[in-house]
């Protein structure tokens, strides 16, 4: 069983999850209305990801006997138009992420709650993965230089990320 408190956090983070779901989901619908289907293809499978963060979330809290809370989601907000500024917005926004994820690490050590600071090493390893792969993108916008062929290309190799799930919506 775990504190409140923690449970508390845990269902945050779980709404924080959500968001960053629904922030991608919305960022990839932008991107491949704009053409760039494999850039909407690469933020639909980061949402898939999302939830799934959310979910071992979720899990965890049954298995804790605690209670889930599915709070609101608030409406993604964006500024981006171009990929390169759209990547540097998913990016910022994973460090927010990371931050959070630490914070509940500080609270479960204050807490000495030891089960859900072995679940958060998985999280924390998670957003080393996650940052790294935002920055390894814009390194290949840098490179590129941001050139229309490029941003191409880039395009090609984004929408070859395999999702693991179906993303073809007009079968059942
Ligand atoms: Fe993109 O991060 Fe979840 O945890």
């Amino acid at each position: 069983m775990i504190s409140q408190k923690m449970a508390d956090r845990v269902n945050l983070q779980i709404n924080r999850e959500m968001y960053s779901a629904y922030l991608y989901l919305a960022m990839g619908a932008q991107m491949t209305e704009a053409g760039y289907t494999g850039v909407g293809k690469w933020l639909t499978v980061q949402y898939h990801e999302e939830m799934f963060h959310a979910m071992k979330f979720a899990k965890y809290l049954e298995d804790q006997s605690a209670t889930v809370k599915y709070a609101k989601i608030d409406e993604p907000k964006f500024k981006a138009t171009t990929i390169k500024d759209l990547f540097q917005e998913v990016y910022e926004h994973e460090k927010f992420v990371t931050a959070s994820i630490r914070e509940m690490v500080e609270l479960a050590r204050a807490e000495k709650d030891y089960a859900t600071e072995g679940l958060l090493a998985w999280y924390i390893d998670e957003q080393v993965e996650e940052e790294k792969n935002d920055l390894e993108i814009l390194q290949a916008i840098d490179l590129l230089g941001n050139s229309a062929q490029g941003l191409f290309m880039l395009n090609i190799e984004l929408g070859k990320r395999d999702a693991g799930v179906t993303l073809d919506f007009t079968k059942i």
